[in-house]
This record gives C-alpha cells, sequence and structure tokens, in this order.
C-alpha cells in the first residue's frame, strides 16, 4: 500500500525520469532515440517499468504517464537538433488507452506546435498486443496520427497469435522484430530464416524494419546483412540518461 501510496505522489515529486535508448543504422549513426520510462523511487532506486507499469493502470494513471512522456520527449527533441539535427528523432511507447483515447492527436499536436517539431521526428510505438485486442478504436487513432505525418511502430512485433494479420489491417510504418527473434539467434538457425522471409515482405509492404535486443557482435554481424533499417540493443547502446545521450549523439555526427 505504501507502494501505492509512493506512485500516487511520483509525479508531484518529479521522481520520474525518461532514459533514452539509440537505435542506430547498419553504418552506425543513430538514428532516432527510443523514449523508455523509469522511476527514481526514493528507497528503491531506479525502477524500470515492469516494477510499477501494471499498478500505473490499476491507478487510472497510464494516460497522464504518457502525456508527460510524449511532452517531455518532443521537448528533448527541440534541444537534440541543436547536437545531431539529423539523429533528433524520437520514438515514443503509448499503451493501449492512450491510443482508445482520442486526444492522443491533439496531444501530440500541440506538443509539436509549441516545440516546433515536425510530426515527421516522432514514432509511436505501440505493442502487437495492444493493436490486436484495440484493432477499431486503434485504427481510427493511428490513421489520425499517419496523417498528421507522425510515424507508427509495432512493437514486439511476432510474439501475438496473428502476426501477419497486423502486417495488412494495421496502419504502421515501421515493424520492430521482438528480441526473441534474436536471443535465439545463436542457437536456432529457424530465427534467422523467419527474419530472412519476413524482412523483404515488411519492405514490399512499405515497412521499415527495426530489431531490437541485439547483445552481441555475432547477431549483430548476421544482423547487417538483412536489409534491416535499424537496430536496437545492448551491444550497441543501453537506455541512458540525457547527458549520456547528448555525447552519443556527438560522437554519431
Ligand atoms: O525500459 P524497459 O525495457 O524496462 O521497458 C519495459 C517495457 O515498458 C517495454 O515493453 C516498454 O515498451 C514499456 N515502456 C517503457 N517506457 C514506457 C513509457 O514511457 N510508456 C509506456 N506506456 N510504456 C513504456
Ligand atoms: O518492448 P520494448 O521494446 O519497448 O522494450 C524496451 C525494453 O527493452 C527496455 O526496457 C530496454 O531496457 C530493453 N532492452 C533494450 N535493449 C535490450 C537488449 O539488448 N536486451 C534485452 N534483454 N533487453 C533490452
Ligand atoms: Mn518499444
Ligand atoms: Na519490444
Amino acid at each position: 500500500l505504501s507502494f501505492e501510496n509512493d506512485l500516487r505522489t511520483a509525479f508531484k515529486l518529479q521522481q520520474f525520469e525518461i532514459y533514452y535508448q539509440p537505435i542506430w543504422s547498419a553504418e552506425n549513426k543513430i538514428i532516432c532515440f527510443e523514449a523508455l520510462i523509469r522511476w527514481k523511487h526514493p528507497k528503491r532506486g531506479l525502477l524500470t517499468p515492469d516494477a510499477f507499469l501494471n499498478l500505473i493502470h490499476d491507478l487510472g494513471l497510464a494516460i497522464e504517464l504518457d502525456y508527460w512522456v510524449i511532452d517531455r520527449a518532443i521537448q528533448q527533441v527541440r534541444k537534440w537538433k541543436f547536437i545531431n539535427n539529423e539523429a533528433a528523432k524520437i520514438s515514443i511507447n503509448v499503451t493501449a488507452e492512450t491510443i482508445q483515447n482520442g486526444q492522443i492527436v491533439d496531444h501530440i499536436k500541440a506538443a509539436l506546435q509549441r516545440e516546433q517539431i515536425p510530426a515527421n521526428d516522432v514514432t509511436i510505438e505501440i505493442t502487437e498486443n495492444t493493436a490486436m485486442h484495440n484493432i477499431e478504436s486503434g485504427k481510427n487513432t493511428l490513421n489520425e496520427l499517419k496523417k498528421m505525418g507522425i510515424q507508427v511502430a509495432i512493437d514486439d512485433f511476432g510474439t501475438g497469435y496473428s502476426s501477419l494479420n497486423y502486417l495488412r489491417a494495421f496502419p504502421s510504418d515501421v515493424i520492430k522484430f521482438d528480441r526473441s527473434f534474436v536471443s535465439d539467434l545463436n542457437n536456432q538457425d529457424i530465427n534467422e530464416e523467419i527474419l530472412k522471409s519476413l524482412i523483404p515482405l515488411c519492405h514490399r509492404l512499405n515497412k521499415k524494419v527495426v530489431v531490437e535486443g541485439v547483445e552481441n557482435r555475432y547477431q549483430f554481424d548476421l544482423l547487417k546483412k538483412l536489409s534491416i533499417n535499424g537496430f536496437q540493443g545492448f551491444y550497441l547502446s543501453y537506455p541512458v540518461t540525457v547527458k549520456e545521450a547528448n555525447k552519443l549523439l556527438l560522437m554519431s555526427k
């Protein structure tokens, strides 16, 4: 119960912080950052979302948190423009509730206007699972975002039970293959064959491909041969603070 109270006051006490994990091109340039929420708990230290996102939902704070991240992350993009304009782009995770609540479109519009950031610099990530449970309401919102010029990414792709259906039924610009495809590359050739088949399919459907969970050189070298647009994972960079992200942006110029 005290954890619950802590979470209720976390906004007011400014205990949330966004970490940023780069997404890299095959040429080792940063093409974008993914915003990842962390909670600096006064006693428990830095908490990752699996420790508190469920409770955030139960407390009815999910939309508030997503809006907070959207505002902060878009503000950060404006600052990054001065360091490395080319790489100053952001990918933001949002939950089902936020997609169902139609106001996300106006909320992002306002943030972009305030910071004078083109819509094209922003990607909204929804998990395949979220997409599945919100086909109708989700489709409308995503189409509106796309009309504005926002990119839509399907996160954790390949984990649902009818993944191929989303390629067809769901408006998206980017497919982020789930890290399970990458983690088993070493010992299961089947993942390589699946990637080799699905990546050209994504390109034929005009979608960019990102792989996540790249954890070692072996995986990165293998994946670089597969026409992948973006690479993400601990081998390339952990999620980092703004200060460290600034350094990476300078180095990546
Ligand atoms: O940062 P980490 O890899 O621990 O994230 C775990 C999960 O939490 C991921 O599935 C990610 O999509 C989700 N997540 C991270 N940051 C945010 C956020 O700002 N908003 C929402 N809704 N989910 C997030
Ligand atoms: O589901 P989503 O892609 O939004 O999840 C992002 C989460 O994945 C973050 O919490 C981040 O810490 C984690 N992550 C990022 N890169 C790697 C990686 O190479 N390996 C593993 N195991 N997790 C990663
Ligand atoms: Mn994500
Ligand atoms: Na993912």
